[in-house]
């Protein structure tokens, strides 16, 4: 649902413009340095991006789904490192917040996260619980009005920036099923909260992530999310199907920078006497490329769609994932095709969006647990 056509027009002309004009130009640069300029930062949150998906009453700007998208799809144009940085405010850091919170919790985190003041961090895996996310062992025993946390969380997105954590913990140790879990919002300085050192990534530096470690870390209870034991999985679930929209947008923009990217060198690159876009190999590579991103971009807008509708979108939200991300890595493959020898090299910057794009594939649910929850939810709605 797109609320006013002008204001999400003129809103993502001056991400695209911000993009192209301040980010793109800085990709190298944070890939060298694995740091985003405290500058960009700051230009980041006058822009309003770290709260785009928040509620207006909280500060954000209240984003539809179908308006969010068309934002992702200016954002996801540049290196996924400088989205990551506020991706988690607007997604998975917040949402549990948004959709299960208490009215103080929101009113307390939600402004300083649309802010930017705060930048916020989803913990589910862990060392041994990645795809069974249902088999997390991190614990969160009552004792008064506290949780003792205890347990380890693997490759948290922001976790070295994040000033709160959203941590899916057990809160029934006797429950080993998703049933058990619950979501607790745990704040960087705890006491017994302490960060594992950075990880040393296959690509998207800029962006930081490592293991949350807990020991003996007392929670408040009011930090319950929800003040509610025994749903948190079922936040985690509610958290990922927006999520899973949010990264196929970034995935259908981060293939039209590469395709954009590899037709212009298609049309520059003279080989036997003209330019290597007039073979009819090389374009069959780019209209394949032009189709999918297509495709994809039209899923993730009819999904968007659906669920500002109200609808429960988790199969949709999961195809536009599985498609979009799996087509993002086909575009990647193919725009290095036609660079050649010079999309090996890192003087362009297919070199390195092949090697980010990667992660698309991988995060917010592999593409076999997006084929997972799309066939057992055909099968649970044929039965
Ligand atoms: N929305 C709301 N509730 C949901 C849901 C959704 N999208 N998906 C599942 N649930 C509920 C189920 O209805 C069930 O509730 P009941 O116990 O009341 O019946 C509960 O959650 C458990 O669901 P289920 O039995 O389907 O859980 P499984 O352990 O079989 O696993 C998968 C579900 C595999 C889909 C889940 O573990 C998953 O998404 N794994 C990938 C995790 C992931 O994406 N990690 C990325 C890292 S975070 S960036």
């Amino acid at each position: 649902m797109i609320r006013d056509p002008d204001t999400i027009e003129a809103l993502q002309d001056g991400i695209a413009r911000f993009v192209r004009e301040r980010l793109m130009p800085n990709e190298a640069l944070v890939a060298e340095t694995d740091a985003i300029p405290e500058g960009l930062v700051a230009e980041m949150k006058a822009l309003g991006l770290f709260g785009l998906s928040i509620p207006e009453a909280y500060g954000g700007l209240g984003l539809t789904m179908e308006e969010e998208v068309m934002v992702a799809f200016e954002l996801g144009r540049t290196s996924p490192a400088f989205r990551s940085l506020f991706g988690t405010n607007n997604g998975i850091g917040s949402q549990g917040i948004i959709i299960d919170g208490t009215p103080q919790q929101k009113a307390h985190y939600l402004p300083k996260l649309a802010s930017g003041e705060l930048i916020a961090s989803f913990a589910l895996t862990e060392p041994g619980s990645g795809s069974d996310a249902a088999s997390l062992i991190t614990t969160a025993a009552r004792d008064g009005d506290h949780y003792v946390l205890n347990g380890t969380k693997r490759y948290i997105t922001n976790a070295p920036e994040a000033g709160i954590f959203t941590v899916m913990a057990r809160t029934n140790p006797e429950d080993k099923s998703a049933r058990g879990i619950s979501a607790f919002i745990v704040e960087r300085g705890t006491p017994g909260l302490s960060l594992g050192k950075l990880d040393r990534k296959m690509g998207q530096r800029g962006a930081h992530t490592c293991d949350v470690v807990f020991e003996d870390c007392r929670v408040p209870a009011a930090n319950l999310i929800g003040e509610r034991e025994g749903v948190g999985f079922k936040t985690a679930m509610k958290v990922l199907d927006k999520g899973r929209l949010h990264i196929a947008a970034v995935c259908v923009a981060a293939a039209e920078r590469m395709l954009s990217d590899a037709l212009a060198y298609a049309m520059d690159r003279k080989q036997f006497g003209q330019p290597i876009a007039q073979f009819q190999l090389v374009q069959a590579m780019l209209a394949d490329s032009k189709t999918e991103i297509y495709a994809a971009r039209s899923m993730v807008v009819d999904a968007a769609r659906r669920r500002d509708e109200g609808r429960n979108v988790s199969t949709e939200a999961a195809c536009a994932k599985l498609f979009a991300s799996e087509m993002c890595g086909r575009v990647a493959d193919r725009a290095v095709q036609i660079h050649g020898g010079a999309g090996y090299v890192s003087d362009y910057a297919i070199e390195r969006f092949y090697r980010d794009v990667r992660l698309f594939r991988i995060y917010e649910g592999t593409s076999q647990i997006q084929q997972l929850v799309i066939a057992r939810n055909m099968i649970r709605d044929a039965s």
